[in-house]
Order: C-alpha cells, then structure tokens, then sequence
C-alpha cells in the first residue's frame, strides 16, 4: 500500500482537509485509521497448536508508534509528517493510555503479545475490557487522590466482533462481547489479537472519584482494573472478574478448536494456555467444565485440560498468593464447586502432604488455593528469573517441587526492545545501526557486538550526547506536563520508577534523600547535583504506602523551599506515573534504582528497560538483577545489601521466635541510621505534613521494618555516593553505558519468548 496515498485519501474523507491542513487530533485519527487497515489485513499465524495468554491484565499503552513500527511504516510516516511540519511524538500526545495494568505482570504480558507476533508464532491474549484502567493519581496536599482514568473513545483501538458468549453465574447468564486489538508483529507480516471481554451494558461514568457499587452487576464487571492491594469489598467483584474472563475465554477457546476442525479430546494437542499469576486459575475447571459438559469423561477432560495449562508464578509475597473462600466461588459460578471438589480429592488421594491441598480448613470454611490448582493440574511452572525460580523451589513451593521436580521452569523476563528503545530512543537506536548494523533489531545479541567500540572516544562522546538530550527532553517534557516544575539536566538523573511497595523499599531512597539533605546542611557537599526521580502509584487501601508518597512529596517541598539545598539536590515525584512518562524518563536515566529487598522482587522488568538505554543499574542481589550483575560485571554496576539467602534466613529465624530474627531497633540505633529515621519527626519536615502519617512511618521503621529497609540503607547510601562520585568520569561512566547496553539484548522478551515456545508452548 502506497502509505502516502492511502493517509491522504483518508484525511479528505474523513475531514475533507489535506494531511498539512490537519491538526494533530485529526491526523491522530487518520493514523489510527491507516494503521487498523494495516494490521487487520494482515493474516493470522499458521500452526497446529495456538497459545492463548489469559490475564487479568495487559498494560499495552499507547500503541500508534508502536503498531506503525511493527507494519514497518514507521520511518515513512515520520518524515510524511515531517514534510507537512508534524511531529508524531505530537500526534501521540493526542492518544489516551490504556492503563490496563498494575505494573510489572500487566506490562510483561503486552511485552509478550508483541514478541509473540514479531516471532510470528499462533497466540492471542486473552483479557478483559476494563473501562477505566488503573486510575489516575493526582497529587494535592502532599498527598495522592485517585480519579478514574477512562481510556475508550469513539474511535479507537477496539475492534468490535460481533461474537458473544455466555457466562453462567450464579445470580444468571451474563452475555460477553468480544473486542479484539489487533497486535501486528514486527517483520513477521502477521498479525494475532488481544482478546477483550466486555458486558453487553456497561454502567456509565462514576460519579464520585473511583468509588462504585460493586455489587451493581452485571453493569460494573468491567469497570474498573482492580489495584494490587485491593480493599475488601472488591474481593468479591474480583472473584466475578476473573470467572467472566475465564469462563468467555474458555469457551472461545473450545469454538476455534472445532473451527479450526479438530476434535474435543485433542485439544492439548492444538492449544497451550498460559496463566498469567493465578488471577485466570478458573480457567482449569471451567475447561473440565465445559469439556465434560460436551461428552468428555472426566478423566479424559481432566488429563487433557492437565496438558493444556501451563502456570507462570510472579510472586514470592505470601500475601500475594490468591486465596479464595468456596463460598465466593459457590455464590459466583456454583457449577464450579463440584468440579473443584473433584479436583482437589484427586490432588488428595494422589498426595496426602495437607501442604498441597487445593481446598484447606474446615468444611463449609474452605479456601480455594489458586497457585496449588494450578501446580497440580498444570504441566509447567515458571518463576520469571533464576532466582526467583530457586526461591519457589526451594522454599516457597518446595513441597510441590519434591513432587513435580520436571514440572518447575525458569523464563527470565525480557521486554520489547522495539518499545523500549527503538521507540523511546530514536538517537541510541541509530547510534546502535551504525556500530552494530540494524540486524540488531531483529537478534538483540549482535548488541554485544557494542562491546568492540569499549575505547572508542567517538562512540562514547555520542553515547553522552545521547543521554544529555534525552535528559533535556525529559525536562522539556516535565516542564510542560508537570505544573511547570524544572529538572536540571546538568544533574545526575537518578531514578526510581516502580508501583509503591514496601519491598521495593522508596522509603530507603526516601532516607538517603534525608541523609544528603542534613549533609548539606551542615555543609557537606555530594559529589556534583543530584536530580531524585521517583514515580509510584499506590493502592488506594495501601495505607503505608501512602505514608510514603506523603513522605516523598514533603522532602520534595522542604528542599524546593530551601536556598542552600536546592542547588545540590532535587526531589520530584512524577505525578500519575504510567507507560507514557516511563518511555520519557528511562532513556533520560543515569542511575537506575532497582533496591527491593533481596528475595522479594520476582524479576523486574523496569531494571531491563533501563539497562537497555544506558543507566547504570544501582541494585541488590534479587530477581534478574543478579542476571544484570552477571552479565555486565562488577564494573558496571552498584551492588549492594543483604544477599537474599540471608534474608529468607532473617524471616524463618523470626518465623520460629519473634525475638530472633531481623530486630529493626538494632539497626536503627546505629549512629549513622538514627538521625536519618528521626528526620521523619523533625519540626522542619513534619510542619510541611501530616505528622501522624510520618509518626506512622517513623514507628513501623523503628520496631518493624518488614522489608528491612535499616538493614541496607548504609551498604545502601555508600554504594549511592559510589556511584554519583563516579560519574565525574565522564569516559569512564559512558563506559558502563555501553557495556550494559551492549549486554541488554539477552533481555530482549524476543529471547524470553522463543524459551517459552521451546520448552512450553511447542507452537512451531
Ligand atoms: C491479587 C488479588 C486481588 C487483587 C489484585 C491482585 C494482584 C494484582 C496484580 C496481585 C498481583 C498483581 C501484580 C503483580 C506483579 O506485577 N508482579 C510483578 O511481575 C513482574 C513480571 O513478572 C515482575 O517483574 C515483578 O518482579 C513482579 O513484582
């Protein structure tokens, strides 16, 4: 298709108006247009066997750069738009985020689709259509107030099908439209599709912030994405979600398996099905479900089902692991409850170790173990880095280990390069074309060919040219987005962008922040100007967290308001943190702050992003950060902490006696980590605040600190001042830069896709 031609006639259809005369919503929507026709002529993947990815979430953002790069029209749209005096980052301004992710889960499984589609490999996401994704976070009074964030527009991204199933739950059927967004791959000339379900009438707009009635059903299925830490009342509506998504998705499943002309008892033939977490777990009876229903014996539904399903694990927290009382299932899809009882006497009379039981507690009190349904009636179960795969294996889910050894899988993350660095860094993916050659755009491991320019001044001088730009327009953008507030780029970047949690430890950054600023004070100056960066949503019932976002935006005033501060060190929190800012800021990076308690994060995938454009990782030893620090070398990044073994050691010595174990106060009156926790109630800090929130905080950190933030936060802040002394060396510094960009490409979710078909999925 001649692109030029075809936007052309569109504009004059559309708005009667040639392509220099339209302004940039209108162009916006002709690219939207063009780029639909693009990717739905595009044919489906050929293959036998078809993955479905079922999650609860899929955190696409914006997806006009992206989809134009994967038709491969990117560059001619880009200086079409050029000649008529456009910028596409312009015209992307005019596109809403669908924010239908929390974090790290929801943007590995858009990461995914897209890997899955540039390898060219049969696979579909499987989801469903929140109307509001994750809300949106505004700041007043130092504090975070969340406001609906609606993303469906008239003309959008949605594909209307016209197909529609039926959900049976217990108050009555409940018909799901399917909606589908095409996902063009890069280079593979296919194209699959996000899978989205939506009720046939949807409530309107709330009218109070983000409160609803969540027992308004069916209207309010699809409202809302619920928060990683949700409040009690969601739970159930949670519960009615997740069985809507499943129960359509398993039967559009079944429908394509007989049109694609294959029998009912072949499907672990012709179908994978991942599992995202254990948010989709139903998915496994309701299959039993329907296949008995339609003539199966229940041994052979059960074992086809067995071979079909495959878990991916995300989390070490405990708390995190879904458990569901039968009672919710029973009053939200009743004809499951049997099926489940099946299922886990099976699991019983095949295991007696009460340890892995599906149904535990007393009877009529039982809770549904989502994680043990899925180990037992799944083949496969993956953590998401080597580390985290040894950690379920040896504690968290070790009993299951001992009994499904072959089961147990590592899938390293990885994330799309084309997103996160051909999009967002147009200059280092050029500068990459003429050291590497573009080949490394479709075998991200000729990036290490990078490593031949160690010592060439030139590549490195452009390396830093790079990074300076992209730090200028992140400012420019702060600026303009930002209610005005000013970066300076000549400071280091330091950045921490991530979901608010206590294991990922903002409050030790938050600490260093306090430790630099009583330095200042008192006359000691850091190396060279320091910019903090942080960006954090937190659930809205998350109360600690949202005592440190409170903390975080006080620290950001006292310094702002204070003369001789303010030149050395800045705090800015981006307000609504989300795809769009991460694409700003990452490639604007210096330092990279991935600090989690070593143990707690399953992987990271920010940490990647990061790498992958040049900032230099200051991180513990969990998740793929170890992966990191292997593959870049001691030089060229800032380990520090507890290692995780001795962590995990700190917890089961607490576990048996609350006295042993990690004991904060110890750590906390150690006189270099005093002052710095006291700061939290010092007048100057608590008159811009709410003292009893940093009393709160002050408390938890001095007789709790679950995530052992006092533990680290001296390795912590000497590893920091390494890294920002460091920096000085300008040569030496763009060094680092190179090496980890040189060793992102094993990052590159391309990589961690073509793994899950080798070893899982089996599609081709
Ligand atoms: C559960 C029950 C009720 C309501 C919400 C939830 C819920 C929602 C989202 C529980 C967990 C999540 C999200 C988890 C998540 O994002 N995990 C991250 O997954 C990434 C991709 O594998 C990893 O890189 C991160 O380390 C991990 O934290």
């Amino acid at each position: 298709m001649d692109v030029k031609n075809r936007l052309q006639e569109i504009t004059r259809a559309k708005y009667g108006l040639e392509l220099s005369q339209c302004g940039d919503s209108q162009l916006y929507h002709a690219l939207l247009q063009l780029t639909q026709e693009l990717s739905t002529a595009r044919p489906a993947p050929k293959g036998e066997r078809k993955l479905y990815y079922f999650s609860a979430e899929f955190l696409i953002g914006k997806l006009l750069s992206n989809n134009l790069l994967a038709l491969g029209v990117y560059n001619e749209v880009n200086s079409l738009l050029a000649q008529c005096g456009k910028s596409l980052s312009a015209i992307e301004d005019v596109e809403p985020e669908p924010s239908l992710g929390n974090g790290g889960l929801g943007r590995l499984a858009a990461c995914f689709l897209d890997s899955i589609a540039a390898l060219g490999l049969p696979g579909d996401g499987v989801g469903l259509n929140y109307h509001y994704g994750l809300f949106k976070q505004e700041f007043a009074h130092r504090r975070q107030y969340e406001q609906p964030n609606p993303w469906i527009e008239d003309e959008g991204w949605l594909i209307p099908t016209g197909e529609a199933f039926e959900v049976p739950f217990g108050f009555g059927p409940v018909k799901a439209r399917l909606f589908d967004i095409a996902v063009p791959g890069a280079n593979s000339g296919v194209a699959n599709r996000l899978h989205l379900f939506d009720v046939e009438q949807p409530a309107p707009a709330p009218a109070d912030g983000i409160d609803f009635d969540k027992t308004d059903l069916p209207a309010r299925l699809t409202s809302f994405l619920y928060p990683d830490d949700s409040d009690e009342s969601g739970r159930l509506l949670r519960v009615y979600q997740q069985y809507f998504m499943v129960s359509a998705g398993a039967q559009l499943i079944l429908k394509e398996l007989e049109e694609r002309g294959f029998a009912l008892d072949t499907i672990s033939e012709h179908v994978a099905v991942q599992i995202n977490d254990t948010h989709p777990s139903m998915v496994i009876p309701e299959l039993v479900r329907l296949l008995t229903q339609r003539g199966l014996s229940m041994d052979a539904a059960v074992e086809q089902v067995s071979k079909t399903c495959a878990y991916t694990n995300h989390t070490i927290l405990a708390e995190a692991l879904e458990k569901w009382p039968l009672t919710f299932i029973e009053k939200v899809a009743p004809q499951l409850v049997p099926i489940l009882k099946e299922l886990d006497a099976r699991a019983k009379a095949a295991h007696s170790d009460p340890r892995v039981a599906i149904l535990q507690g007393e009877a009529g009190k039982e809770i549904v173990h989502m994680a043990h349904l899925d180990i037992h009636y799944g083949y496969s179960v993956n953590g998401v880095a080597a580390l985290h795969t040894e950690i379920l294996k040896n504690s968290e889910l070790r009993h299951f280990y001992d009994i499904y050894p072959a089961k147990f899988n590592n899938k390293t993350n990885g994330v799309t390069l084309r997103r996160w660095l051909e999009v967002c860094n147009p200059r280092l993916a050029a500068l990459l074309d003429e050291c590497v050659g573009p080949e490394w755009r479709t075998d991200p491991t000729r990036l290490n060919k990078l490593m031949d320019f160690y010592n060439d001044s030139a590549v490195l001088d452009k390396l830093l040219d790079i990074k300076a730009d992209n730090k200028h327009r992140a400012s420019d953008l702060f600026a303009r987005d930002q209610y005005g507030i000013r970066l300076d780029p000549d400071a280091v970047f330091d950045i921490q962008v991530k979901r608010l949690h206590e294991y990922k430890r903002q409050q030790m950054n938050a600490l260093y922040v306090i430790q630099k600023y009583l330095e200042i004070k008192a006359g000691k100056l850091p190396a060279r100007p320091v910019t903090v960066i942080f960006g954090a949503k937190a659930a809205p019932a998350y109360v600690m967290a949202k005592h440190i976002i409170h903390l975080i935006l006080c620290l950001r005033r006292l310094i702002e308001n204070d003369p001789q501060v303010r030149p050395w060190l800045h705090v800015a929190m981006v307000e609504n943190y989300n795809v769009t800012w991460a694409e700003r800021l990452i490639p604007a990076c210096d330092i990279s702050e991935q600090i989690s308690l070593a143990s707690k994060e399953a992987s990271g995938t920010g940490n990647m992003k990061f790498m992958a454009n040049g900032a230099v990782t200051l991180g513990t030893l969990d998740g793929a950060n170890v992966e990191i620090a292997e593959l870049v070398g001691p030089d060229n990044i800032y380990t520090f902490g507890a290692a995780s073994n001795y962590v995990i050691e700190l917890y089961d010595q607490k576990a048996k006696d609350s006295k042993k174990g990690y004991q904060s106060k110890v750590y906390y009156e150690r006189p270099a980590v005093k002052p710095l926790v006291d700061f939290l109630l010092d007048p100057a800090l608590t008159a811009l605040g709410d003292e009893a929130a940093l009393k709160a905080l002050w408390t938890d950190l001095t007789t709790k600190d679950w995530f052992m933030a006092l533990l680290d936060v001296e390795a912590y802040s000497a590893a920091r001042d390494r890294a920002i002394a460091d920096y000085g060396d300008r040569a030496a510094w763009a060094r680092k830069m190179l090496v980890n960009t040189a060793r992102s490409g094993y990052f590159s979710s391309d990589r961690t896709i073509a793994q899950y078909n080798e070893d899982i999925w089996h599609l081709s």
